[in-house]
């Protein structure tokens, strides 16, 4: 347990316990093995506490670093990694490839999950917990009898990729091999969610005993946070930091006519509610988009994305 106060150079986490998103951060955490301290945030919008950091990306977990702020687990990831933590991240394998996985589960395995659990939820969840998710995750225009149309082969192809992870655990105890990496970080934070969330996914899960001995794995090596921390706190926190964040453009960027200081909106690709996030243009590399950020609560911020799965445009 750490006693101090978390300070400019401590993680804090803005999550809510239910995010299976969050928990594969929150595996990371574990794998990282350093101090880390929560936010917890609301699971709908609005979020009054977390906007001035984040310049309107509204989902959820976001890394907060002092005035450096780290949206998308993705993301959070490289900036761990970053932060010292490459080995645990990556466990020595290529970034790419471990991140380029870890995008797979989330537009694959995370998506088909998503939809059987919220394909349920419809008639037990609050209406505007179902309205806000499916407009987040199917775009406007979803519909409730679609959905349920497609459960039966929505849940068949989730477990043919799941069988697809099962698989690929044959030869060593984790996706990352000898040890877990952001890869199991990944994969098991959606095992977590469906053995949590579905009435079926522990029926689902049966037939993989080796992806549930990877997730028993993570689970026993979890490391909670050192304390909690209020929003109003974690602002201050940002308040009284500054950003060290370099100001970069890439050759390719350059030769696109983005340009440093100016203003753009960035969101995720694909069609989703998601806001856009708008501020000046601090970085644009291969792997981020760092963009300044004023809010009066919180003075000068710089809020990152990653650039794998977003779209920027020039305002
Ligand atoms: N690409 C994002 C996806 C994050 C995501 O969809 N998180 C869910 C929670 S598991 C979310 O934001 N839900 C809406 C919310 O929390 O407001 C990431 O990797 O962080």
């Amino acid at each position: 347990m750490q006693s101090e106060r978390p300070n400019a150079s401590s993680w804090i986490l803005h999550h809510y316990p239910q995010s299976p998103v969050a928990q594969k951060i929150r595996f990371l955490l574990s794998l990282c093995d350093r101090p880390w301290w929560s936010v917890e945030i609301p699971r709908i919008p609005p979020k009054p506490l977390l906007m001035p950091l984040t310049a309107n990306y509204r989902r959820t977990p976001v890394l907060q670093i002092g005035a450096d702020v780290y949206c998308d687990s993705q993301n959070i990831a490289c900036a761990l990694a970053e932060s010292g933590c490459a080995e645990a991240v990556f466990g020595g394998q290529a970034p790419g490839r471990v991140l380029a996985f870890a995008a797979w589960v989330e537009q694959t395995l995370f998506a088909l999950s998503v939809r059987v659990v919220i394909t349920e939820a419809l008639e037990t969840a609050p209406p505007e917990f179902v309205q806000d998710r499916g407009d987040l995750y199917f775009g406007p225009g979803w519909s409730a009898e679609s959905l349920r149309k497609d459960q039966p082969t929505v849940a068949l192809e989730l477990h043919g990729q799941l069988a697809q992870l099962e698989s690929m655990l044959a030869t060593s105890p984790f996706l990352g091999g000898d040890r877990a990496n952001l890869a199991d970080a990944a994969a098991g934070s959606v095992v977590w969610f469906l053995a949590g969330r579905w009435s079926q996914g522990d029926a689902c899960l049966a037939a993989f005993p080796r992806l549930l001995a990877m997730v028993a794995e993570l689970e026993a090596n979890n490391l909670p946070a050192c304390g909690e921390l209020s929003g109003e706190e974690a602002l201050m926190i940002a308040s009284q930091a500054q950003s060290e964040s370099p100001m970069q453009l890439s050759a390719w960027a350059q030769a696109l006519e983005y340009r440093l200081g100016s203003q753009v909106a960035v969101r995720p690709a694909g069609d989703s509610s998601d806001p856009d996030v708008i501020g000046q243009l601090r970085a644009l590399t291969d792997q981020r988009i760092s963009l300044d950020h004023w809010d009066p609560r919180v003075g000068d911020v710089v809020v990152h994305l990653p650039l794998p799965g977003y779209r920027v445009w020039s305002r």
